[in-house]
């Protein structure tokens, strides 16, 4: 391969030597297999002039070639034809669902206490690092939509382990809509815009997503998931996520377990609250993706844990009464913990959004020796399904080859040819067994991917297991764990989602299910609609999971967290830089909010100016400092101070007033005496420490309880 032409690379250099034409292929040599994504070269262009796709220096590339000059353009104008031509062709289908993704490259560290379960290498052996590519996404809306729209996330994590990729292609849910993937079509053509006029674009609140939930009565638990907090989330380095589906693991001796998977972030799980979540939707688009990539550009590497619940291997294949393979259905961490079983940390942004987090490929049947697939069937027919898209989006069957596929394993697979094949094959012998090239590549009956014997009989048919049928139970458990104000959120998301409804008939069948759930949360929503409030049987006996609740018992971890400072010229800029100074030891980054841009300026003291009234809203800050000598400035006067303070208020977030800065704060009638708002001294330096607790705590609880009329 040596004198061989990198058929990866461009450069402006001629090709190297040319194909050797005599040399009999060397029998023992490997397949030409591409490069590993390592190796920069395959993934470059290289050269500092500017050349057509065939490397041809371009002597001008502002005007066409024209008969004159005010002639025709000529048809002859390669460079003109090639790049309008490339340009035409430049998109290519986004992806069915989850369309709308950002991602990141990280690192995942195993502990190595889970080699009593799995023979996987990069869970097993402590300390083994392995490299990441993760993409989070939502699952509506199209790739130019909102990211903070209310939605289940996506959370889909490439293993590149040296026995070969493994994809872990999970949610921020624990649980699906649906028990089949024959269903699948069905719930996603009632989630999307509407055919006729494609409207409502990502998002669940309108007729066709209620009527599928209200007639799949399967669909109520993760429906609760959906209206409560965690369909919004305040950042994707604040979500957990879940492999959902029951994995059976195998160990070094044989030993199998069902296990379900779950990543635990650092910074513990936190989210927005509605009307923040709809005017960062205006006011940035972009929020979660500008977000991960702003923390990881500044060293604030998110990270979780990898954890996993495991469970004996039982021929019924249930635990504490739960069907493992019914993906409708949690296992509370009360009855089995979470064992964290090692680490990942995400540290690079993309550097081609196209290349790698548009182009990048999963799929559920990406496994590793020592992890299987059970007989769940909405996993299932999830197998079929991620390849069968790959082929259609990516445009053939070599996607394995651009470089953000590529295993970092050795490849040698004997599959050929076909639409944008990229590597060499050398030899003649793409078969096996075979007696030209000593029946290489050889079988692995060792080490390789064995299916765990797992025995199979039963009957062919379209069966309802009767282990599938209780709907209601886990989706009261959801409720029951809520504290006060997160069943409020959940009941206001109802109210406002079928609310949005026009069916009436849609509106009814949906109260009818939420009788089934709880009378309460029944009654909530039914007032909000103004419809009669339905009756329906409870389960009984369900017992709370304190874990699914999002409200944090003490302060987490803070990095990445944003504090906007109110000031204007002539503020107490000192006080400014030392907030900085000391929140910026925490990860905490600290914008200056003034009524104009550049620098503002305080005797000999300035500070460039980050956010003006104009270019910001609330929703960038998780808490607000309005600094000493503001009162009497055009900050004081300016209406959008007045509603940014007021929507921090409301949204529960900290709030500093320093000095006469509380001035500023009751002209815009904002309470200065209610949890989690601050007046503090002129020349205090207490903010940081106020704001320091605050933040990790993310939101005045006893705020927002009090805003709920609770
Ligand atoms: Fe799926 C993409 C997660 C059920 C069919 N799915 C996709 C992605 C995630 C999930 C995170 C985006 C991956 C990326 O960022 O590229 N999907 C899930 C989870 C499910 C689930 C957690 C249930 C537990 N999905 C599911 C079913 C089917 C599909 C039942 C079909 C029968 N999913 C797809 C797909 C997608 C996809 C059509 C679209 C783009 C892609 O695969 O690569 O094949």
């Amino acid at each position: 391969m040596t004198d061989q032409p990198d058929t990866h690379r461009e450069s402006s250099e001629p090709a190297a030597a040319p194909l050797p034409r005599t040399a009999p292929p060397d029998p023992r040599s490997p397949t030409g297999v591409p490069e590993p994504p390592t190796a920069p070269d395959a993934r470059r262009q290289s050269g500092e002039r500017l050349t057509t796709a065939q490397g041809l220096r371009v002597d001008d590339t502002d005007h066409s070639l024209t008969a004159g000059p005010r002639g025709p353009v000529l048809l002859e104008d390669h460079h003109l034809r090639e790049k309008i031509t490339h340009f035409d062709h430049e998109r290519i289908p986004e992806r069915v669902v989850h369309a709308r993704g950002a991602g990141a490259h990280g690192t995942f560290r195993a502990y190595g206490n889970a080699a009593s379960v799995t023979k996987a290498a990069f869970l097993a052996e402590a300390e083994a690092e392995t490299d990441v590519f993760v993409r989070f996404s939502t699952v509506l809306g199209s790739r130019g939509s909102a990211d903070t729209v209310r939605d289940v996330r996506g959370f889909a994590t490439k293993f590149y382990t040296s026995q070969g990729t493994f994809d872990l292609v999970g949610n921020n849910f624990p649980v699906f809509f649906i028990q089949d993937a024959v269903k699948f079509p069905d719930i996603i053509h009632a989630g999307k815009p509407h055919p006729d006029r494609e409207i409502p674009q990502a998002q669940s609140a309108h007729d066709t997503f209620w009527d599928f939930i209200s007639s799949h009565t399967e669909s109520t638990h993760m429906a609760m998931w959906a209206m409560s907090d965690r369909g919004i989330p305040r950042s994707y380095r604040t979500m957990e996520g879940f492999g959902v589906h029951t994995f059976r693991l195998e160990a070094a001796d044989g030993t199998t377990s069902l296990v379900k998977f779950h990543w635990k972030p650092a910074l513990g799980v936190h989210s927005l609250v509605w009307e923040e979540a709809q005017i960062a939707q205006g006011a940035d688009a972009d929020f979660h993706r500008r977000d991960l990539a702003d923390a990881i550009d500044a060293g604030a590497f998110p990270q979780w844990e990898l954890g996993l619940q495991v469970m004996p291997d039982t021929p019924d294949e249930t635990f504490e009464g739960i069907d493992l393979l019914d993906p409708t259905k949690i296992v509370p961490e009360e009855l089995c913990p979470v064992q964290r079983v090692g680490i990942m940390t995400l540290h690079a942004n993309p550097e081609n959004y196209f290349a790698e987090t548009e182009q990048v490929a999963f799929h559920v049947d990406h496994l590793v020796p020592g992890i299987h697939v059970t007989n769940d069937p909405l996993m299932q027919g999830r197998l079929f399904s991620y390849l069968d898209t790959q082929l259609s989006r990516l445009g053939g069957p070599n996607f394995a080859q651009l470089p953000i596929n590529r295993p970092h394993a050795p490849v040698n697979d004997m599959l050929r040819d076909g639409m944008h094949q990229t590597a060499v094959h050398d030899g003649i012998v793409a078969y096996k067994p075979n007696a030209l090239d000593d029946d290489r590549p050889t079988a692995s009956p060792d080490d390789g991917f064995v299916t765990v014997a797992t025995p199979v009989e039963g009957t062919k048919g379209r069966h309802h297991p009767v282990s599938f049928t209780d709907h209601f139970r886990q989706a009261r458990l959801f409720w029951l764990s809520m504290t006060p104000v997160e069943q409020a959120h959940v009941a206001q998301a109802y109210a406002f989602e079928l609310g949005k409804c026009a069916s009436p008939r849609v509106q009814e069948n949906m109260l009818a299910s939420l009788a089934r759930v709880d009378a309460d949360l029944a009654s909530r929503v039914a007032t909000g609609l103004g419809l009669p409030v339905p009756a329906g049987d409870v389960p009984e006996g369900v017992e709370p999971s304190p874990a699914l609740s999002q409200v944090p018992t003490e302060p987490g971890r803070v990095e990445g967290r944003v504090v906007g400072v109110l000031v204007a010229d002539g503020a107490d800029l000192g006080a400014v830089a030392a907030l900085r100074s000391a929140l910026g030891e925490e990860g905490v980054v600290v914008r200056v909010v003034a009524p104009h841009g550049g620098e503002v300026a305080s005797g000999d003291a300035s500070e460039p100016v980050d956010r003006t009234l104009l270019t910001t809203r609330s929703v960038e800050y998780d808490a607000v400092v309005i600094a000493d000598g503001t009162a009497g400035t055009p900050l004081a006067a300016d209406g959008r101070t007045h509603v940014l303070l007021q929507e921090a208020y409301r949204h529960g977030k900290a709030i500093a007033a320093v000095g006469d800065g509380t001035e500023v704060l009751r002209a815009a009638g904002v309470a200065t005496e209610a949890p989690g708002v601050h007046v503090l001294d002129a020349g205090s330096d207490d903010a940081a420490r106020v704001l320091r607790h605050d933040l990790g705590m993310h939101r005045a609880w006893a705020r927002l309880e009090a805003l709920a009329g609770l």
